[in-house]
């Protein structure tokens, strides 16, 4: 568990007042998190950009080399080497070869790492500038993916970008995580009465805790590289996560129920280091915004085409998947919309949800 979240989970854990969540790893920030055993062995091959490109910057993900994220990035580095004459490239680290999330995050502020593709989990404790981002992350706040894009590619999503000016990121765009589902190795979740007293690991976020909390089970927030040890151990019971993931990492081999429940819509957003971006060349600045816009629209055109053929390609692995009743799930989490403890931003969510009315 990075620092900073856990200085924001102290406070939060005072209102809380959960008593059974840590555990979760003690993961110093400067550390590489631990690799996903089951695909470890893919590491970062093919992934390097052009040899000879004159610029390379260098991006990291957590999630697997066949995973939306990985393939969008491609796109994204074949798109840049196109337009720049081959003058200019990515080279794309997955899972979690430079670190977590949150530590990736930190690497791309202080210009160790020039970018990295994270899910909107570690922002809200990143900075006070991006505090309010924890708003994104409430449960059920959008219906479907065009309701995301259209507040995420608006002014809403724009002005959620442009507050990270200052804090050594640049926030270029929101790409797609997914809607997360839950899933466990214990027994089928049908209604939220099911996960009474299971421990669940959430990302490094105050919202998605106080969500779970809400939902009678005990959360254990834990970077992604870790989960594979925690599920094989026992440390935790079960995990969330959207499908093109859970079928990419392989999740499956370790979690054999799987509860369609579409608790939150997680969008991940593309960083780079402000210095880094602002030191490059006109040209390249064009370069690299077209590219990085043509990547995020084929990245979210991969990640429906995953979620599309997951669930019966892990059916056929054996998973039982639920299709859950979800109102019950909606009634049972609004309450955390009145959780004054997570940093929601009211204004915000008045102007999301006057975007979603109609
Ligand atoms: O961003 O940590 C998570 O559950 C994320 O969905 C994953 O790292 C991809």
């Amino acid at each position: 568990m990075s620092k900073k979240f856990l200085a924001v989970l102290l406070g939060v854990l005072m209102t809380l007042a959960l008593t059974a969540c840590g555990g979760g790893g003690d993961k110093p920030a400067d550390k590489p998190a631990e690799q996903p055993a089951a695909s470890s062995d893919k590491k970062d091959t093919g992934l390097l950009g052009k040899a000879d490109a004159e610029k390379h910057l260098k991006v990291g993900t957590t999630t697997a080399p066949d995973g939306h994220y990985v393939l969008g990035l491609v796109e994204m580095q074949k798109k840049l080497e196109e337009l720049s004459g081959g003058k200019m490239t990515l080279d794309i680290y997955p899972n979690s070869a430079l670190g977590g999330e949150s530590d990736m995050m930190d690497a791309v502020s202080n210009g160790t790492q020039d970018m990295v593709l994270s899910s909107t989990g570690p922002i809200p404790s990143f900075s006070n500038a991006t505090k309010k981002w924890s708003t994104l992350d409430l449960p059920y706040l959008f219906k479907d993916r065009e309701q995301a894009y259209k507040v995420l590619d608006g002014k809403i999503g724009q002005d959620l970008l442009e507050g990270f000016n200052g804090t050594g990121i640049k926030a270029i765009g929101f790409w797609e995580n997914g809607f997360r589902e839950l899933t466990n190795n214990k027994k089928e979740i049908k209604t939220p009465a099911d996960l009474a007293g299971m421990k669940i690991r959430t990302m490094e976020n105050a919202v998605h805790m106080a969500t779970y909390t809400q939902l009678g089970s005990i959360p254990t927030a834990m970077a992604w590289g870790e989960i594979f040890s925690a599920l094989q151990q026992g440390t935790v019971d079960g995990q969330e996560n959207p499908l093109a993931i859970i079928l990419t990492a392989k999740v499956y081999e370790v979690q054999k129920y799987l509860s369609m429940i579409d608790l939150f819509y997680s969008p991940c957003v593309l960083m780079i280091n402000e210095d880094t971006y602002n030191a490059l060349s006109d040209d390249q600045k064009k370069w690299f915004n077209e590219a990085a816009e043509y990547g995020k629209q084929q990245e979210r055109k991969i990640s429906q085409e995953i979620d599309s053929r997951a669930r019966a390609e892990m059916e056929k692995q054996g998973v039982t998947f639920t299709d859950v009743n979800k109102d019950e799930w909606v009634q049972a989490v609004m309450p955390v919309y009145d959780n004054d403890s997570i940093g929601i931003d009211k204004d915000l969510l008045n102007q999301i949800r006057t975007e979603t009315s109609n």
